[in-house]
């Protein structure tokens, strides 16, 4: 047997006092505003991701090793393609104004947990990019992110963020939006599971994925018709991708 993974044991039992500050007040300012500002739900529903990887894989074989697809880069592709039918969840609420702002672009924020803490890297137009290109971009941003290299203009503008919590080997989460972004859309682990199969028990790669929706924006119509879109997409990602 191997021994639970984790940090190990604290050496003292000494309260420990962390100054709020950097990074960690960044993140803990826009967590409280969106918290503040934000009536959201969450909605959510488990997606058999087998064709996904089979996708993935395929398309691998005929890409160099330096292209390599990720799988978060193809999800990013469908939610992408997903937010084109549904603009409701790509906006934001410009309170001053009292208006809900529907962005015709998609700024694709993703959600990195990088040695400093949490940042949300944008990619510019993901809208328009070919999933090769966008591929491209993620794996840039995401380094250049992990290794605190990226300027404050290229943490901010999103229109959206995608968050992939399964990294972190759980299989669901209730994301808090990015604020003053109307939706994020949260990925748990993919893992065997049984699944029904025309009447059978078959054993299929399950990953439940969660909206999470600023309420004021859309209501569960708008939010869950996305999120299944976004769910067909995954299981029949082939289509999806082909425009
Ligand atoms: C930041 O701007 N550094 C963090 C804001 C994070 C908001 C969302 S993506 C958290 C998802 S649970």
């Amino acid at each position: 047997t191997t021994a639970p993974s984790g940090p190990a044991p604290a050496a003292s039992r000494s309260d420990v006092r962390i100054p709020l500050n950097g990074l960690r007040k960044t993140v803990a300012d826009k967590l409280a505003t969106s918290r503040r500002e934000i009536p959201e739900a969450t909605t959510w529903v488990d997606v058999d991701a087998t064709a996904l990887l089979a996708a993935r894989a395929a398309m691998n074989a005929t890409l160099p090793d330096t292209e390599r697809v990720s799988l978060l880069a193809l999800l990013a592709r469908l939610a992408v393609a997903a937010l084109r039918r549904y603009p409701q969840l790509n906006s934001s609420v410009d309170a001053d104004r009292r208006q809900i702002v529907q962005h015709g672009r998609v700024q694709l924020g993703i959600a990195a947990q990088t040695p400093r803490g949490l940042v949300v890297p944008v990619i510019a137009d993901a809208d328009a990019l070919p999933t090769v290109e966008l591929a491209r971009r993620l794996t840039e941003i995401t380094a250049l992110a992990r290794d605190g290299k990226l300027p404050p203009a290229r943490l901010t503008g999103g229109t959206f963020t995608l968050n992939n919590y399964g990294v972190f080997g759980v299989d669901g989460s209730a994301p808090i939006i990015n604020h003053p972004e109307a939706a994020i859309l949260g990925i748990g682990r993919i893992i065997d599971r049984p699944w029904v199969v025309d009447g059978a028990i078959v054993v299929r790669k399950v990953a439940q994925i969660s909206l999470a929706f600023d309420h004021r924006v859309c209501d569960g119509g708008e939010a869950g018709g996305f999120l299944r879109l976004f769910a067909d997409y995954v299981e029949d990602p082939v289509r999806a991708l082909a425009h």
